[in-house]
């Protein structure tokens, strides 16, 4: 069976509780809810995590070797920062789907630059929580070849 592991980083945890006008009403277990319903409907199994330590995230992204197919990972803040996460994806053999619920090319230009999209197999950004299932499909067809 298609395993998908939907991570999420740094703050997202707060989802549905604050700045609703850039991330919606939609709570984190609302999204990881969303996720396993539609994985369920695809016959593919989704196992979600969140954590607001990047080391969590890098020993995340190494255990998913040989065990999850792909990723969809929304590294939050970590994006535009992180060359542990890069380096940890690159390390992995699941492929990767960067998400973002806002369009940050359309923010600060500190959200336009990212470690992740080099590294990682597509990018989806803009489309609200909704992305996490449209990446999940993007994901699947990627795998399907
Ligand atoms: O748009 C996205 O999904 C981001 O990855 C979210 C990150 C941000 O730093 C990236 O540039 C774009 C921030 C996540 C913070 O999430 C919150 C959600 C609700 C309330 C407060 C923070």
């Amino acid at each position: 069976m298609t395993s998908i592991l939907v991570l999420n980083g740094p703050n997202l945890n707060l989802l549905g509780t604050r700045q609703p006008e850039i991330y919606g009403h939609t709570t984190l277990a609302d999204v990881e809810e969303m996720c396993r319903v539609h994985g369920a409907k695809r016959g593919v199994d989704v196992v979600c995590k969140q954590s607001n330590h990047e080391g969590e995230l890098v020993t995340w992204i190494h255990q998913a070797r040989g065990v999850h197919d792909g990723i969809v990972f929304n590294a939050g803040a970590y994006t535009h920062t992180s060359v542990a996460l890069m380096d940890a994806i690159k390390g992995t053999d699941a492929k990767v789907v960067e998400l973002h619920i806002s369009n940050v090319h359309a923010r600060e230009a500190f959200r336009h630059h990212s470690y992740i999209s080099p590294v990682a197999v597509g990018v989806m950004a803009g489309f609200g929580t909704r992305g996490y299932t449209l990446a999940i499909d993007a994901l699947l067809g990627h795998l399907e070849g």
